[in-house]
C-alpha cells in the first residue's frame, strides 16, 4: 500500500495553523530551534522486521489481522511508516525469519520506499528445521565444536545475505548461558564464545561492524554468556575496532544506570547502537518512552554530549533501532509512537543548555544542574518534531492520519484477518 502524498498534504493543511502557533511558542522557549529541526529531519530509526506483527507471549497470541505475510509486505509496511513520519528510513532483518528470495527485487522494493537495510541479525537461539545440531545448550559457547561451527557458519551466511542487500553491520545476540549452577564452566564458555566471535569478525567485509548485544537473563535464568555491558565490552575490545557493544534498553538488571553505561561506552569508542523499547519488569519490549520517558531523555542527553565531544555524526555514526513486540496494540501504531517518543527525547537532549550545565557541574551547583536538565525535559518539543516531519513531506500527526485513512482495515482487506507475521 503506497500512501498518496496528496492525502498527507490535505491532512497537514487541516492542522497547519494550530501547528504554526505551537511552533512559534516553542521557538520563544528554546534557543536555536532551526538547528534542532535540521538534526531531527536527518535522524532515522530502523524498524525491526519482527515488530510488524503481534508478538504475543508464551501464554498466547492474539493476531491483529492484516499482518505482513512476507518480507515484501514487511518492507511495504515500513515504507508506510516512513511515508507517515520520515523517520523510519531503514529496516533491520532477522535471518532466517526473513530470507529474501529475489534479492534484487527486494532491494528495488526497499529503494522504491526510500528504505535502507540496517544491521542484519543472526539467530542461533532457535533450532531451524534443516539444521544438523541443536542449540539447546548454547551456540557460540557450546562445548561441542561442531555445534559452534554450525553457529559460526550461520553468522557468516547472514553476513553474506546482508552484503548482497547493502547492509553494513551484523548484530549478534546470544541466548547462550545456563539455567543451573554447575551446568557451565563460565571461563570455558567465554573462551569458546570469543573464539567463535573472532571467526565471525574475520569473515566480515572490512567496512562492516559487529554489534554484540548483551542481556542479563532470559531465556537462560542462571547465567548469560554475554550478560551485561562489561562482558560485551570485554569481548568487543578483544575482537577489534569494528566490534562494538549494542545496548538494548530492556536487557538490564532493574534500576541499572543506562545513561552512565552509554556515556562510558561512547568514551571508549565501543558504543555501536541501540535497541529501543521500554519496560517495567524485564525485557518487556513495550513502546519506547511508554514507562520511563525521563530515562530515555537522560540517555539521549549523554548521547548528544558524548557524540558531540567526539565529533560524531548523530544520524549515521551509531545504529538506531527499535526492538519491540506487541500484544495488544496495532504494531504499526505502536511503532509510530515509539519513533515519536525517541524523536522527542532526542529533541529535548538537543535543547539542553550545555554551556550552563558545564558551568553548574564545575561549580558543583547540583540544584542548577538538575534545573537545567529538568527544564529541557519539561519543555514541550513536540512542535519541533512535527515541523521536521512537515518539512520532509511527512504527516504532522502520523497516528491520526494512519487511523483517518483506515490503513489497518485496508491491510486486512488485502491480506486477510488471519495472518501470522514471522518473528517472536
Ligand atoms: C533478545 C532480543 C534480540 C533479538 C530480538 C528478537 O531479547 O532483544 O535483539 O534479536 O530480541
Ligand atoms: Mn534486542
Ligand atoms: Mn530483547
Amino acid at each position: 500500500m503506497i500512501l498518496d502524498s496528496n492525502k498527507i498534504a490535505a491532512h497537514n493543511d487541516g492542522l497547519y495553523t494550530a501547528h504554526k502557533n505551537k511552533l512559534v511558542f516553542t521557538a520563544s522557549e528554546i534557543a536555536e530551534t532551526e538547528a534542532i529541526i535540521k538534526k531531527l529531519v536527518d535522524f532515522q530509526i530502523a524498524i525491526p522486521s519482527w515488530a510488524l506483527g503481534t508478538g504475543g507471549t508464551r501464554f498466547g497470541r492474539f493476531p491483529g489481522g492484516g499482518e505482513p505475510r512476507s518480507l515484501e509486505e514487511k518492507i511495504e509496511d515500513v515504507g508506510l511508516l516512513h511515508a507517515l513520519n520520515n523517520a523510519s528510513g531503514a529496516i533491520s532483518l532477522h535471518i532466517p525469519w526473513d530470507i529474501p528470495s529475489d534479492r534484487n527485487a527486494i532491494k528495488a522494493l526497499a529503494a522504491q520506499h526510500g528504505l535502507k537495510f540496517d544491521a542484519v541479525n543472526s539467530n542461533t537461539f532457535q533450532d531451524q528445521a534443516d539444521s544438523q545440531y541443536s542449540y539447546k545448550f548454547g551456540s557460540l559457547q557450546n562445548v561441542n565444536k561442531s555445534i559452534r561451527k554450525q553457529a559460526v557458519q550461520h553468522n557468516i551466511d547472514v553476513i553474506q545475505q546482508g552484503v548482497e542487500l547493502g547492509s553494513d553491520s551484523l548484530t549478534v545476540w546470544l541466548a547462550d548461558g545456563s539455567c543451573f549452577p554447575g551446568q557451565l564452566n563460565f571461563r570455558k564458555a567465554y573462551e569458546n564464545t570469543l573464539e567463535s566471535l573472532q571467526e565471525i569478525y574475520e569473515a566480515m567485509p572490512s567496512n562492516w561492524k559487529l554489534f554484540l548485544e548483551y542481556k542479563c537473563a532470559e531465556p537462560n535464568f542462571y547465567s548469560t554468556t554475554v550478560a551485561d555491558w562489561g562482558q560485551s565490552y570485554s569481548y568487543v575490545k578483544k575482537l577489534g575496532d569494528r566490534a562494538k557493544t549494542l545496548v538494548d534498553l530492556g536487557h538490564h538488571l532493574p534500576n541499572a544506570n543506562i545513561e552512565q553505561i552509554v556515556s562510558i561506552l561512547l568514551m571508549e569508542d565501543k558504543l555501536g547502537g541501540f535497541h529501543f523499547n521500554d519496560s517495567k519488569y524485564g525485557d518487556d519490549d513495550l513502546t519506547a518512552g511508554a514507562l520511563k520517558p525521563y530515562q530515555l531523555f537522560l540517555i539521549f542527553n549523554e548521547l548528544v554530549e558524548g557524540m558531540d565531544a567526539r565529533g560524531m555524526n548523530h544520524a549515521t555514526d551509531l545504529g538506531w533501532m527499535i526492538d519491540a513486540s506487541h500484544n495488544v496494540k496495532d504494531p504499526m501504531e505502536d511503532l509510530l509512537q515509539s519513533v515519536e517518543a525517541i524523536m522527542i527525547a532526542y529533541a529535548q537532549a538537543l535543547s539542553v543548555d550545555r554551556k550552563a550545565l558545564e558551568i553548574a557541574q564545575n561549580e558543583n551547583d547540583v540544584v542548577k544542574a538538575q534545573e537545567i536538565l529538568q527544564n529541557a525535559f519539561r519543555t514541550d518539543v513536540r512542535a519541533l518534531v512535527a515541523e521536521a516531519r512537515l518539512r520532509a513531506g511527512a504527516a504532522l500527526n502520523p497516528v491520526a492520519l494512519y487511523r483517518q485513512l483506515g490503513v489497518r482495515d485496508a491491510l486486512i482487506g488485502a491480506r486477510g484477518l488471519k495472518t501470522v507475521a514471522t518473528g517472536l
